[in-house]
């Protein structure tokens, strides 16, 4: 990305990463729900972005946080946006999982059903793409950043 582009980050694990790790050259370019922390704003909070400034938007999630607000890649698509969305899929509220592990050694009642996110996507007429591995998926972001429309991006954990 470059410098000014804007990363939104959802809930989870891997905001905790982004939030550790993302290196930000100037302000307001990586946008994080902290405070009450709610999870599904990376889509919408991308739909704003995007409406906002003439840059380039990627929204990061988990699978747990998308789902909660899957819908709005129809206000995506309405509007005309232009954004990456990367969906890093661990069939799992990853996090809590995580949490409860570190409290009471298992975790229980975190693991999700989810769809098949390449084909929800593309039903709303979105390319969409499972890269096979870490270095598909930098692939896949340098030649999708920058570029117009809407895409999504499942990255499978697992
Ligand atoms: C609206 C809302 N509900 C519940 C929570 C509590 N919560 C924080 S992280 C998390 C799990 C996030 O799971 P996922 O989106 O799959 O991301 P992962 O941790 O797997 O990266 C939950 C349920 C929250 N922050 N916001």
């Amino acid at each position: 990305m470059d410098d000014a582009d804007i990363l939104l980050s959802d809930v989870g694990s891997h905001k905790l990463t982004i939030a550790r790790r993302f290196p930000t050259y100037e302000p307001n370019t990586c946008l994080i729900s902290n405070g009450l922390a709610s999870m599904g704003i990376a889509v919408p909070g991308a739909v704003a972005a995007d409406l906002a400034v003439d840059r380039s938007v990627v929204a990061a999630t988990g699978d747990g946080g998308f789902l909660m607000n899957a819908a709005e890649l129809e206000t995506a698509t309405r509007l005309d946006c232009d954004f990456i969305v990367i969906v890093f899929v661990d069939d799992d509220y990853g996090l809590i999982s995580a949490k409860q592990a570190d409290h009471r050694g298992e975790a229980f009642g975190t693991e999700l059903t989810n769809p098949d996110f390449v084909a929800f996507a593309e039903s709303f007429g979105i390319e969409a793409y499972r890269p096979a591995d870490w270095a598909g998926l930098e692939e896949l972001l340098d030649a999708q950043i920058g570029s117009e429309g809407l895409s999504l991006i499942e990255v499978p954990l697992a």
